[in-house]
Parts: structure tokens; sequence; C-alpha cells
């Protein structure tokens, strides 16, 4: 069978959106610090803004401390900087500013607490939480940054649990040992868990199922997923379980009878766009593809293959607010009765 692999369209791509300027989502300068065996190596961003003869400042602070020292003698020509762990020593804070060619300074760069960890080159660390999904059932594979707070900075990660424990120990409040979603602030609090449900996995490459994204533009990141019958979002004002698609209470959306439609042979499984609140884990909106207005009328889909959300984001920033509640999605097959033999 042919594969094909969907991508989201937005059919709200208003013609004035086409010939707009580009939105640039905000991004902060990202200072990151990771120790190797007796060094220290700090890098951040150079912005699309600055001129391409600008130079850098490092600044340290201890932690908590109010006063800046700066940490180079000469001006900082590239996007890193490495020291010894003597001269910048653990529990400092790490702040960056741009010199333009002409000397004026900038303001610093939000601080970046450097830490020890028990790796080299690592610079977040993360307990997972237990409550919810067992750690010992869950192992991680993929991981998207996400900016909650809209400063341009990621200040938290969304992460996949694949269920690798035994058969029957699925997490409380799950019906099954689907893929779940899992969002981490950078210091390590879960803030909410989404349960794909039975019907959609996260795979690899073009085939995630999920972004996670800015969509409205607003600076907060949405998370997009593909969604079906069991996937529950999450209450963020309780801290457990919320709704399935659409707010439903029930896991079968649409009301045929089944849930886990890979059971079973002789339907497919419905299938949505649902768009994620990055912060609390709840369903903003979401969108069931339309499969009738795209069939070519010889390729059908099952519950293991199915339409894909794709991981690419190229130009979805020229895409206005207007997405929020205006897009639409495209796809190849049409949800028809698979008939066993
Ligand atoms: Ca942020
Ligand atoms: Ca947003
Ligand atoms: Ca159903």
């Amino acid at each position: 069978m042919r594969k094909f692999y969907i991508g989201l369209l937005m059919a709200a791509m208003l013609p004035s959106c086409l010939y707009a300027q580009r939105i640039q989502q905000k991004l902060g300068r990202s200072v990151v610090a990771v120790a190797g065996s007796d060094n220290v190596l700090v890098t951040w961003r150079k912005l699309a803004q600055e001129p391409e003869n600008c130079t850098y400042n490092l600044y340290m602070r201890k932690q908590g401390s109010s006063d800046y020292t700066k940490v180079n003698a000469e001006p900082i020509v590239n996007t890193n900087y490495q020291a010894t762990v003597s001269t910048i020593p653990y529990g400092t804070e790490l702040a960056v500013t741009m010199v333009s060619p002409d000397g004026t300074e900038g303001d610093k760069s939000s601080p970046f607490l450097f830490q020890s960890h028990a790796y080299n080159n690592v610079f977040i660390d993360i307990d997972f939480e237990g409550a919810v999904l067992n750690p010992n059932n869950y192992e991680f594979k993929y991981a998207w940054p996400m900016d909650n707070d809209g400063d341009g900075e990621f200040d938290a990660l969304l992460v996949d649990r694949r269920y690798c424990g035994l058969a029957g120990q699925a997490a409380p409040g799950t019906t099954t040992t689907s893929h779940k979603l899992q969002a981490y602030t950078f210091d390590g609090r879960c803030l909410w868990t989404v349960d794909m449900g039975p019907n959609v996995d996260i795979d690899a490459g073009q085939g995630d199922m999920v972004v996670a994204y800015d969509i409205n533009c607003d600076g907060r990141t949405e998370v997009i997923v593909k969604s079906s019958d069991g996937t529950r979002f999450w209450n963020k004002a309780a801290e457990t379980w919320g709704s399935y698609v659409g707010g439903s209470r029930d896991a079968d959306t649409d009301a045929d009878g089944i849930v886990d439609y890979t059971k079973q042979g002789k339907r497919n499984p419905p299938y949505y766009v649902s768009i994620i609140d990055g912060a609390t884990g709840e369903e903003i909106v979401h969108s069931e593809l339309n499969y009738s207005a795209v069939t070519d009328g010889a390729d059908r889909y099952g519950a293991t293959t199915g339409p894909t959300i794709e991981t690419t984001t190229t130009d979805w920033s020229m895409l206005s607010s207007e997405v929020r509640s205006r897009y639409a999605t495209s796809m190849a097959y049409t949800r028809r009765l698979q008939f066993s033999v």
C-alpha cells in the first residue's frame, strides 16, 4: 500500500497572509553552559536583528546575588566561551549582552544557572513524576522544547512516555498501554499528562504525530497532536485526567461502540487534530479529518497507518492567529469500512 504522509494545511490562509511580512517568533538569548572534563562551555544565540560584526560580553554572579562580574577580558566575537570550572564554578548564574559596533551594550539576557550533573554536557536533569505514571513502566524517547510564558526562552519540555512495562500494568485512569505525553518545566515539575489512546502511536521522523509550536503566534507554545477515540487530555485545575476529544466525557467520541480499533478489523478509527495548551494539557480546539473530501479512491488507512502529523513547521509562522479557529487538515484516505476476509 502506498504511504501517504500527511501534513497539516491551513485552510484559513488568507491571501493577505501570503504577502505579509514574515512573523518572527520571540527568541531569547538562550544561554546554556555545560561542563566537560575540566572546563565549561557557554553558548548562546545570535539573533537575526543583530549586526553582523557585533560582539558579546559574558557576565557571572553567584546564584541569587544581584552583582554581576564580567568574565571575558576581550570582546567575544563568537557565540560561545570556554573557561575552567574554577573560573565559572557550579552554582553560577550566567548572562550575555550584545555590544554593537559603536560600543553600545544591550541588556543582559535571562540568567542561566550552571549546575553540576552526573554526566558531562548535561544541562537539564529531570526525574519523572511517579504519581500518574509508574516511572518503571514508561521509558522516554522524544522531547520537544516549549516556551510556556512567552518570554522567548524555552522553559519546558514535552516528552513522549512510551510504555515498556508488563501487560496489564498500565497507568491508573488509562485504558491501554498507549503512549503518553508529559510536559515538564526545566526545573523538573510535571505540568500535565495526555494519554494518546490506543489508536495513535508516536513514531519516528515524519510520523511523530506531535508538534510543539506557537501556532497562534501569542508567544506561548501549543501542542498539535493527532487524536482519536481514547485520547484523553489533562484537567489542570483538578490536576487529574480530563476530558476526551471535543470535551467528551466518553472515550468513544464518535459513539460507534468501539474505542480500541486495533482489536477489530471492521472499521477505521476516527481521527482528529487537537490543539493543546502547552501550559495546561487541556484541549483548546479540535477538528475531525475530512475523510470524504480527499480520497483518491484507491488507498485506505488503518489503525496503524493513517494520517500523519508532520514535524515540519516551515512557514507556519506566516499563518496568522486566524489558525486558532480556522485550520483544517488534508489527508489522502477516507474513513471507510475495512472488511476482513
Ligand atoms: Ca519561557
Ligand atoms: Ca501560542
Ligand atoms: Ca468509537
